[in-house]
């Protein structure tokens, strides 16, 4: 009997106690970020269409240590190797249905607020175009700030998991934000009030307005697809299913508005190819090699007129998960896979002109420019090592590689301001700011606001006087900072407020911010 015991002992120790019921390790540990159905929450979908490049070894690796950058934990001090296998191959089994999320679904999901009325002027008596909005990601809000006094105007619910930039009209009227899960939202800031919603996708990156203000454009994980709604009345446009050149289906990596350009440009996370759509009602192209989108498959048969939304491809060595835009739109840096180098493509051209060492997973969406003397200069945190390098984006040169406490996720500056404010987002320093010399290059201060609470992302009121720095924590704060003195004015109580978004910095394109 004695025997068994020690036998039995040995296989539960073998197999890790018991056998793993991968179902309920999902519910336990993952659903509330990936979403019940799998089809994606704060984190991704795990499904085999969204997995693709994360097979084998890799996925359980990225269950067991989490992965750089993201919201994703490690699980090796919580599940046995058993567990990790269970779940690795839980999310490679396909699901029986993926929903449906056409033109159709999309138009149905359409949610016009009955009781918005617009208002003729703002109703508030501060500088409109010197709001700001927060960001709250601890309870799903939306704080609206007046720019002048730092006083909440209001606070507004938003769908689940804002991520990326809200975009304004370029009046800076309305504001669109978009959430994970794929809704955007509405917003008029002259009325204080939300118009409406609509589901443009099931999974989604971030989105875009076009220059006349008139477009918007979604780019999602799942469905693999591009929607473009009306800004007006958040219509559905068109939908783009993103079909690679070779057929196959994509994700889009992100889209951004290229103002010279009249377009958007978007990267496909799962093709070598970088798209660019026509936004301009001429949408006469300033570049060779434009073609209409009514390739067979392209696109869900929406009408639209002649010249708008049409479809160049730029084929690129690799796909590009993450980018950054010359302030004249002619040039994309791309970040490489390896997460070694830098791609420079250009967009006139079509092609790539020069390649960048750029080690340590540059985050180039958080890069920001500004004019260094003659020369302009952009600024880039890694991901996986405690620097920053700057390169002049006329040579192609890396000028200076910076070290910092930690490795950083954002940057920020203005063009009346003589630094860039730098964060550490990771690591025992995730409590610094660093604030960095422009000119000279080297960090001329560290602020720790909160001992042991992250800070991270800043934006400058719409003069440059001030800077408004996250307590990203659930009890945080919003801190404005003088950004000359560098000395607290004002702290506001925020429920982990993440980016922060000036009406003013944004329609205008400022130096030195996100776009
Ligand atoms: Fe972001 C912007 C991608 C993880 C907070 N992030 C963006 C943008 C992209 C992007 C493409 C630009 C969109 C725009 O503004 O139009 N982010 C990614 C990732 O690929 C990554 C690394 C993995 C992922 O989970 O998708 C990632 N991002 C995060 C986070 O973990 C952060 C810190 C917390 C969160 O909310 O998820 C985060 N990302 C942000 C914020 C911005 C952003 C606050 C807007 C910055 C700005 O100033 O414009």
């Amino acid at each position: 009997m004695i025997r068994y015991i020690v036998f039995f002992s040995c296989l539960l120790g073998l197999t890790g106690g018991a056998l793993a019921n991968p179902d309920a390790l999902y519910s336990e540990h993952c659903a509330a970020c990936h979403g019940a159905d799998r089809l994606g929450g704060i984190g991704p979908a795990l499904i085999p269409e969204t997995l693709k490049r994360m097979r084998g070894p890799k996925l359980a690796d990225v269950i067991a240590e989490g992965r750089a950058a993201t919201q994703m934990p490690g699980f090796s001090d919580t599940l046995k190797p058993d567990d990790i296998a269970a779940l690795t191959e839980f999310v490679k089994v396909p699901l029986a249905k993926i929903p449906e999320w056409g033109p159709e679904e999309i138009s149905a999901s359409r949610e016009l607020d009955p009781d918005y009325r617009p208002a003729d002027q703002p109703v508030f008596d501060a500088d409109r175009l010197n709001v700001f909005l927060v960001v709250e990601t601890g309870d799903h809000h939306v704080s609206v700030l007046d720019g002048d006094r730092f006083t909440v105007m209001d606070r507004f619910e938003t769908p689940f998991a804002v991520h990326g930039g809200p975009k304004f009209t370029p009046d800076g009227r309305f504001v669109f934000i978009m959430s994970r899960d794929g809704w955007v939202q509405k917003y008029d800031l002259w009325s204080l009030a939300e118009v409406g919603r609509i589901r443009a996708g099931l999974n989604s990156r971030n989105i875009a307005i076009s220059k006349d203000g008139k477009h918007l454009a979604v780019a999602n994980y799942l469905p693999r697809s591009l929607t473009i709604l009306s800004s007006e009345d958040l219509s559905v446009e068109r939908v783009f299913k993103v079909h690679a050149k070779n057929g196959n289906l994509s994700r889009v990596s992100a889209v951004y508005q290229a103002p010279q350009r009249e377009s958007f440009i978007l990267a496909l996370k799962d093709a070598p190819e970088i798209w660019e759509i026509a936004t301009g009602p001429e949408a006469e192209p300033v570049f060779e090699g434009f073609v209409h989108s009514h390739e067979k498959g392209m696109l869900e048969a929406l009408p639209s007129s002649e010249g708008l939304f049409a479809l160049r491809r730029i084929e690129v060595s690799e796909p590009i998960d993450d980018f950054f835009f010359t302030p004249d739109y002619r040039h994309l840096i791309g970040a490489a896979r390896d997460g070694a180098r830098g791609v420079v493509v250009n967009l006139n051209a079509g092609r790539e002109v020069a390649e960048l060492p750029l080690p340590g997973l540059p985050h180039l969406g958080s890069g920001i420019s500004w004019l260094r003397g003659e020369h302009r200069v952009m600024a880039t945190p890694h991901l996986k090592e405690a620097r920053l390098s700057v390169i002049d984006i006329g040579s192609w040169q890396v000028v200076k590689t910076l070290e910092t406490l930690g490795p950083g996720f954002f940057l920020r500056s203005h063009e009346n301001t003589d630094y860039v404010w730098a964060d550490v987002f990771f690591g025992p320093n995730r409590d610094v700011m660093h604030v960095i010399d422009k000119e000279s290059l080297e960090i001329v201060k560290t602020l720790r606001p909160v001992p042991g609470a992250t800070v991270a992302h800043v934006e400058f009121d719409r003069s440059g006087r001030h800077a408004l720095v996250s307590v990203w924590e659930d009890q945080g704060a919003v801190i404005v900072y003088d950004a000359e003195t560098l000395k607290e004015v004002k702290r506001l109580p925020m429920r982990k407020p993440s980016g922060k978004y000036n009406v003013w910095n944004k329609i205008t394109f400022s130096d030195g911010t996100s776009h």
